[in-house]
């Protein structure tokens, strides 16, 4: 099997190329990415030698690379987006056109070169906030902040193009993923380097908003799942079963480092920050997925992680990052 994959740079590509190229060896992959500041192809070097793996420096915007990109694949999997919510509140336009127009001139590849396969990575934020039980499926997209809404937006096109087009196309929508080369930007990463730098942890309003927390290689088994088992037309949520509040995330990632909990600042909350994500992931699981990791040990590792790969994120961290850290979090504080 041919695999496309788009955004293969970012944090959950990388997993999701490696887990394929281990575990089938008949596959090959080619991973376009346009290696914004959130791509960076050290996240692939253990899998750059390996024959079967080819990169692309593209945008999935392109119709004309994306085209050419996509020739002969057996399928697409579209990881490629702006993922993260405090830069789409800043400002929107990427989101609009890598989330939407990227979608978008991505299923027209798949339906003009009649590829058997599309799988949309999308995520728990376009349900918007829950306060009890859990969202199915079949829940309506009410998504929140300018991230979601484009996630959404691109979702129901790629439902569009099932219900219109009959192109067999499938939607992941995950929790919050964690893990090793996650950008530091997003909390769990952006509170162990900090913490590491004996720096301020930003902790946004009262620190109760619940997240459901997600090991990346586990949604990369899912998704596989999905692309080999799920049936066209249809979404699968892919939830970690680990509901935690922000404040206990946070006391949880200092206890890890031995750091004291004095360097949790309180600062001024996210605009429109949605109070807790659920999902209901029944369908899924009668695939035959459940999660393989437990989220303390996980949580451990992912810490033992950065510590032990500061080369990896302190140029990240006194790159790019430190303008936008400023402008995010002056403001805040
Ligand atoms: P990321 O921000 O770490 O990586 C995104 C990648 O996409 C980067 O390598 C970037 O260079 C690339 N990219 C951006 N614009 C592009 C374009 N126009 N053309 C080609 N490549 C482009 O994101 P991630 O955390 O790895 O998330 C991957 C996918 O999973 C996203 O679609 C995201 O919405 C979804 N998701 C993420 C999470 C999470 O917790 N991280 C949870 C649920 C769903
Ligand atoms: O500095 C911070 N302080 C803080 O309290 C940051 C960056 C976050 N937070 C809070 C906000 C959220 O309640 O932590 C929680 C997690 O925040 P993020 O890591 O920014 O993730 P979230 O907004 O939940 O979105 C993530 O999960 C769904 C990913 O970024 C998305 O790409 C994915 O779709």
């Amino acid at each position: 099997m041919k695999l496309l994959v788009t955004g293969g740079a970012g944090f959950i590509g990388p997993h999701f190329i490696r887990h394929v190229l281990q575990k089938y060896p008949t596959y090959s992959v080619v991973n376009v990415d346009k290696l914004t500041y959130a791509g960076n192809l050290e996240n692939l070097r253990d899998v750059e030698a390996d024959p079967r793996y080819r990169f692309v420096h593209g945008d999935i915007c392109e119709a004309a690379a994306v085209r050419e990109a996509a020739r002969g694949v057996d399928a697409i999997l579209n990881f490629a987006a702006e993922s993260h919510v405090d830069r789409s509140i800043l400002g929107a336009d990427e989101f609009l056109k890598t989330d939407v127009v990227g979608t978008f001139t991505l299923l027209e590849a798949a339906r003009e070169l009649k590829i058997p396969r599309y799988v949309q990575v999308s995520t728990d934020e376009v349900y918007g906030s829950i306060d009890r039980g859990a969202f199915r499926e079949s829940a309506p997209p009410k998504p929140t902040n300018p991230y979601s809404a484009t996630k959404a937006g691109a979702d129901l096109l790629v439902s569009a193009y099932w219900t219109t087009h009959r192109l067999p196309v499938l939607i992941t929508r995950s929790s919050n993923n964690f893990g090793p080369n996650q950008y530091p930007e997003k909390v769990i990463p952006l509170f162990i380097t900090n913490a590491l730098e004996d720096r301020p942890l930003p902790l946004y309003g009262d620190g109760k908003n619940v997240r459901d927390w997600l090991y990346v290689v586990d949604n990369c088994a899912a998704i596989d799942l999905v692309l080999r088992a799920g049936v066209p037309g249809e979404i699968y949520n892919i939830g970690g079963g680990t509901e935690v509040e922000n404040i206990v995330l946070t006391r949880q990632i200092l206890r890890l480092l031995g750091k004291p909990e004095s360097l949790i600042q309180r600062v001024t909350d996210r605009p429109g920050h949605d109070r807790r994500y659920a999902l209901d992931c029944h369908k899924i699981r009668a695939l035959g997925w459940k999660p393989g990791h437990d989220f303390g040990a996980a949580l451990a590792e992912t810490v033992r992680w950065y510590r032990e790969h500061e080369a990896w994120w302190r140029p990240i961290k006194s790159g790019e990052f430190k303008a936008y850290y400023a402008r995010q979090y002056v403001d805040r504080a």
